[in-house]
């Protein structure tokens, strides 16, 4: 496991020992540990392989052995056990914003709840209300996190599920009486969250398909299973469509489930004003009652044929969500979509230096496998204590560590110096115009206050634009996805005043937030708004966010003249400098 897994687990284990009622100095024990290595400086594998861990502050023999035994092998007996003698039903609750371990020991010991159900109904008779240390909004807070683990559980980040769909994917591919196979529906559209997935098979023999499918490991319930269809649900939760259809049918098949349902609708309508009928089986002549497949269509092996076949260019299925796709395909004006390897660096990163889980150097030596030729850091200012954020001394400190870095020529990737300024209550920000102007950029975010009302907000935030200093805005709406909704702010004015006053706007991305959401985005880059992909990353490993923010960049059709990340130094240099 690496230093952010263990971090998670050390936290979890202060929770859970909090729910059962254990002393509260081994919970602190926990908490101090994760915390000691939130804040290391140094390269945690070497101190582990060092057998140092043990000498940090705040971490005793005891808990050096756990993390020695989860760095190892990965897992932890006194981890599993304590996690195994709490009900599940508590577990969850603790999923719910603003439940930590005492508040639903509490709720458990008043009132012997265990599940999401019991605990809603207590909720609204007014139960939880009534307990010592809750009170009517702590109920009606509990409410509503269980009303968006309603909305949002049936479904699952884009992210999480692409290993696992990949998998799946290749165990198709791999199969002998498979000719082809694709995954299709809102996973293939890269929308950020997904319901089901959907995959897609050419093949003359589905049965032994089929059972492959259906036998998959981890399959918990096999709710269809037919010729041309089966669906399945996994121990994960995470349901799946397989379809089989014959080689002919393949390509109309992928289109047709690839969707949306709203692309769908309009290539149909399309189809039927030049006289033919479009299905997921095939394309048929419009008026011969019997639906006879025409010649032509048999040539038809590709996506990009199939549109072709209807005078249109190719339209990547990011791009098919019936929000003029069509029109600009028959146009030849769709936009030419970015790739990973157009991206020469991200900005908006944290280190050590406040709540980052990797040094300067480590995270520096990442961007270099990656490719990049630069990396900025943003670690957060002073109000955001729980973070650690930089004082103005220890941000003139930073500055001069990147620029020694710089200067030593070590390496070929080239550090820009920035930071995480907190847009206060009232729209100032947390450090002085004379601190902020000299470093090379400045991504401004909300991380307070989020209750405002959307005028207080919106203008809060465009105060924040309109300050001299300001590159970029951060997480614009402050969403997690399947978790949490944005504060109130309107979204368009705040586009608007970005491009008054050039400030980029950053797809954060964050997998749980890819924020500002990729139906802002065709419109406002027309308009004049520069995008920068920040994956907002807290270690090395979160770097790769950046590839998340990609498929919210090709949704939201933005392009690579519209992209910081597809600059090369000087061009990044020229944007800082004169916003040019
Ligand atoms: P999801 O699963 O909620 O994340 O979203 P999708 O887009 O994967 O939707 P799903 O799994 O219900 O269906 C897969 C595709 O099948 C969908 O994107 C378009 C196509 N489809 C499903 N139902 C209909 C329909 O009633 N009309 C049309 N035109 N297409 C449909
Ligand atoms: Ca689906
Ligand atoms: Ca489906
Ligand atoms: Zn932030």
């Amino acid at each position: 496991m690496d230093k952010a897994q263990i971090i998670g687990i050390l936290k979890d284990i202060s929770v859970f020992l909090e729910l059962k009622g254990e002393n509260s100095f081994k919970i602190r024990a926990y908490q101090s540990g994760a915390r000691a290595l939130e804040r290391l400086e140094d390269n945690f594998d070497n101190i582990v392989k060092e057998g140092k861990i043990a000498s940090l502050q705040g971490i005793g023999q005891a808990l050096a052995l756990k993390i020695e035994t989860l760095y190892h092998e990965s897992h932890l007996p006194f981890y599993d056990n304590l996690k195994a003698s709490i009900a599940p039903g508590l577990i969850e609750f603790l999923d719910i914003p603003g439940l930590g371990g005492k508040k639903v020991k509490h709720i458990h010991d008043a009132l012997g709840i265990e599940t999401i159900e019991a605990l809603k109904e207590a909720c609204e008779s007014g139960t939880i209300e009534a307990l010592d240390g809750f009170g009517a909004k702590s109920a009606e807070k509990i409410l509503s996190g269980i009303a968006n683990r309603e909305a949002y559980g049936k479904r699952h980040l884009w992210w999480s599920v692409q290993e696992f769909v990949q998998e799946i994917v290749s165990g198709l591919e791999a199969h002998a009486l498979v000719k082809r196979a694709s995954v299709a529906g809102s996973f293939r559209r890269r929308l950020e969250t997904v319901g089901d997935l959907d995959f897609i098979v050419a093949s003359d023999t589905p049965e032994p398909i089929m059972d492959w499918f259906t036998e998959i490991e981890g399959v918990k319930e096999i709710t269809a299973k037919g010729e041309t269809k089966s669906s399945v649900r996994f121990e994960n939760g995470i349901q799946a469509d397989l379809r089989i259809v014959t080689e002919k049918e393949f390509v109309f098949a992928l289109h047709h489930f690839t969707g949306s349902k709203d692309h769908n609708v309009m290539m149909r309508q399309r189809a039927l004003s030049r006289g033919y009928r479009l299905s997921e089986w095939g394309i048929f002549d419009k008026d011969s009652g019997e639906n006879i497949p025409i010649e032509e269509v048999n040539l038809i092996q590709t996506e990009a044929d199939l549109f072709k076949f209807f005078d249109l260019e190719m339209i990547e299925p990011e791009l098919r969500e019936g929000l003029g796709e069509i029109l600009a395909a028959e146009n030849k004006k769709l936009p030419r979509l970015i790739e990973s390897n157009e991206i020469k660096g991200v900005f908006h990163n944290h280190t050590t230096l406040s709540d980052g889980m990797n040094t300067l150097d480590e995270m520096v030596e990442q961007a270099e496998s990656l490719g990049w030729s630069y990396l900025g850091f943003a670690d957060h200012s002073k109000s955001s204590v729980q973070a650690n954020g930089l004082n103005e001394e220890r941000v003139h400190k930073m500055i001069e560590q990147i620029q020694s870095f710089n200067e030593s020529g070590s390496s070929s990737v080239t550090a820009f110096s920035g930071i995480e300024c907190d847009i206060l209550k009232d729209g100032t920000l947390d450090l002085d115009e004379s601190v902020l102007g000299q470093l090379d950029y400045v991504v401004a975010s909300v991380h307070s206050s989020f209750s405002q009302s959307e005028e207080e907000m919106t203008q809060r935030v465009i105060r924040a634009i309109e300050s001299p200093s300001v590159t970029m805005l951060g997480h614009p709406t402050g969403r997690l996805l399947l978790r949490r909704e944005g504060y109130q702010i309107n979204i368009s004015k705040v586009i608007d005043a970005a491009i008054a006053n050039k400030v980029i706007i950053e797809i954060n991305a964050n997998p749980q937030r890819l924020d500002m959401d990729w139906r802002f985005w065709k419109q406002a880059v027309q308009r004049g708004l520069m995008c920068s992909i920040n994956p907002d990353a807290h270690s090395i490993k979160n770097l790769g966010y950046y590839e998340a923010g990609v498929n919210i960049a090709r949704k939201g059709w933005v392009e690579a003249n519209s992209l910081l990340n597809t600059r090369d130094t000087d061009g990044i240099k020229r944007w800082f400098s004169k916003r040019l």
